[in-house]
This record gives C-alpha cells, sequence and structure tokens, in this order.
C-alpha cells in the first residue's frame, strides 16, 4: 500500500476521518527521514533556485498547499521555506469551539512529510508554536485539535509525536544570496556569531522565535525588540543583508528598516494586517540580494497568487488596529476568531 506520507503530500485531508495509527505511521516516516540527516540550526540554502517562502500559516493547509504547489509547479521545483507557527488556530474561545478546525493536524503533517521526502527543496524552520514546549504560548491549540480529530485517549500520545518531529526543525536559515529567514527576530548581542548557537539556549529560541521589530514591539511576557540599527549588525555577522520573518503582523507584506525587514503571513487568520493578503515571498535566484524589494510578492487572490510589488515605508508605524491584536499578545475581550 502506498506510504502515509506520499497520500498525504498528495492530499492534506487523506488522514481525515482515519484512525490514529495513520498519523503515527506518517510520523514514523518522518522520524526515519530525520534519523538519517544531519539537524543543524541554521541551515545554508544555496541560491541556484528561487525560494518561495511562507509566513505564519496556523493551520491554513489549503493556503500552504497553494503555495507550496505554485513553489512545485515546474519540471525543477523552485525550493520552498516556512517561517513556522503551522500550528495553533488561536480562536482563544473556551474551552472547545465548535469553529475549530483542526487545521493545524493536516497543515503540520503534511509540512512533515514534504520536509521527510524533499529535506533540501521543502525547508521547515520553527516558530514560537513549535517551541512551545519550551516557551509556552498563550490558549495553543493543537492538543484540542488532535481531541477533536481523534480519540480523547489518544491525543496526548499523538500530541507528543507531533511536537517532538516539530522541535527538531531548524531555528533559522540564510541564502547563498544573504537573506536571513526566522520567525521572528535576531538573538541576543552575545549570540550573533552563529557558531555559538546551541539547541537547548533559551535565549536563543527567545531572540529568533519570539522578539519582534521596536516598530511592531508590544509585550507578549517574552521576546525583546530589536532596533534597525542592531538588525544591520546582526545581519552583517551572519554575512547577510536583508532578512524575512513572520510573527508581528503589524507590517506584513511591507519593508521596513530602510528595506532590510520584510514581514509576511500565509494565513487567512491575518489577511487583515499590514498590506493585507495571504502572502508569499519569492527571494531571487541570485549570488547577492541587498534589498527586500528585490524579494517578489504574491497575494493569494481569485485562485491563484498574484504578483505584489514589496512597499518600503522608512520607519512608519503599525496601524493602530494592528498593534492592538497582535498574536501572542494579551488578548482584547473579544476577538473572535484570532
Ligand atoms: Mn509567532
Amino acid at each position: 500500500m502506498e506510504s502515509w506520507s506520499s497520500r498525504v503530500r498528495a492530499d492534506p485531508t487523506a488522514l481525515v476521518g482515519r484512525p490514529a495509527s495513520a498519523l503515527l505511521e506518517l510520523l514514523d516516516e518522518v522520524d526515519e527521514a530525520a534519523a538519517r540527516r544531519p539537524s543543524p540550526l541554521l541551515v545554508d540554502v544555496p541560491s541556484d533556485r528561487p525560494l518561495q517562502v511562507i509566513g505564519d500559516s496556523h493551520g491554513d493547509w489549503p493556503a500552504v498547499s497553494a503555495a507550496l504547489g505554485f513553489a512545485r509547479r515546474g519540471p525543477v521545483p523552485d525550493r520552498f521555506l516556512g517561517l513556522g507557527d503551522y500550528i495553533g488556530r488561536a480562536t482563544w474561545s473556551e474551552p472547545d469551539p465548535a469553529t475549530l478546525p483542526n487545521g493545524s493536524v493536516w497543515n503540520a503533517a503534511y509540512l512533515l512529510a514534504w520536509n521527510a521526502v524533499a529535506p533540501d527543496e521543502v525547508i521547515l524552520l520553527r516558530g514560537n508554536h513549535e517551541a512551545s514546549r519550551q516557551i509556552p504560548v498563550p490558549a495553543p491549540t493543537l492538543l484540542r485539535e488532535l481531541r477533536r480529530a481523534y480519540l480523547r485517549t489518544e491525543a496526548l500520545a499523538l500530541y507528543d509525536r507531533l511536537m517532538g518531529a516539530l522541535e527538531r526543525l531548524p531555528l533559522a536559515a540564510r541564502t547563498e544570496g544573504g537573506v536571513f529567514c526566522a520567525h521572528g527576530g535576531i538573538p541576543p548581542r552575545a549570540l550573533y556569531d552563529a557558531s555559538r548557537w546551541r539547541a537547548d539556549d533559551l535565549a536563543l529560541l527567545e531572540g529568533l522565535l519570539w522578539s519582534d521589530p521596536e516598530l511592531d514591539y508590544r509585550d507578549r511576557h517574552v521576546g525583546h525588540p530589536y532596533s534597525s540599527a542592531e538588525l544591520k549588525e546582526f545581519l552583517a555577522a551572519v554575512g547577510c543583508r536583508v532578512m524575512i520573518k513572520g510573527h508581528a503582523p503589524g507590517h506584513s507584506g511591507r519593508a521596513i528598516f530602510e528595506g532590510r525587514l520584510l514581514t509576511i503571513h500565509t494565513s487567512d487568520l491575518f489577511a487583515d494586517f499590514g498590506e493585507g493578503g495571504v502572502l508569499m515571498a519569492e527571494i531571487p535566484r541570485r549570488t547577492r540580494v541587498e534589498r527586500a524589494e528585490e524579494i517578489a510578492l504574491r497575494v493569494w487572490a481569485g485562485g491563484s497568487w498574484q504578483p505584489r510589488p514589496v512597499r518600503a515605508s522608512a520607519n512608519g508605524a503599525a496601524s493602530a488596529s494592528a498593534l492592538s491584536s497582535l498574536s501572542d499578545a494579551p488578548l482584547p475581550e473579544a476577538s473572535p476568531g484570532r
């Protein structure tokens, strides 16, 4: 019989309605593939092909499968990179809302299956939600989604296996052309030198996975604001000139910090933030990228990916509405669906 990993690659919902043994079989294949290859914290990505990048997807597997389908449309697939936060629907309703669609489970299974068979072409970084057992996030939903999708008695074991697979993912990537990719921010200054990075360093996790540019900073209980000057200094230390990230959505789709920092989100949850839309970014096949405006943005509209130029705002502030409902920030009373 065809493996579960190949069935899920063809259709992320292949697991829907199937017993837990199907997901476990898939995770066995994912674990075996991971055991066969090195697991660096910082991945070096060749710039011999375009790199298609997605931001926070939070269970929006229709957007993610459309993005990966675009990256793999040609005979030689573009490389593809996920900036983390594949899980967690952040519905904020308690205890188990009927609207919770289990999307985190199918999204994570789909991406892990692709990463297992094509690790050099489908690169997945960790987001703060993938590190939520090291640094907790408020109201995470993966366990609740698993309890809806499977028998309650099976959910904890599945949660442990799925989180275990996600916790192996690298923390950051660096393209040959000089684009640094991470979920949220930059490490503390003592860790600008990536040879000092250690897997169990919580300060490293906090900096890369939780921090926000000072323009979007709002206290999330963890993470630090970073300035344009600090970003510039860090990028020079790792041999890069531009950074692409997800996480704080206030400037999603817009370049800030003098064209050095681009934020994207790839989820219906964040379609109203920043410049708006479900976004994908193409880092061109180029040996030297100097500015975020050289990155090609696409927005999902009417069933296809439409080009949209990257706009730079010198140091413009995020809109008040964006700042008032940052994901993972302390929550306003009424924020349905976030
Ligand atoms: Mn995040």
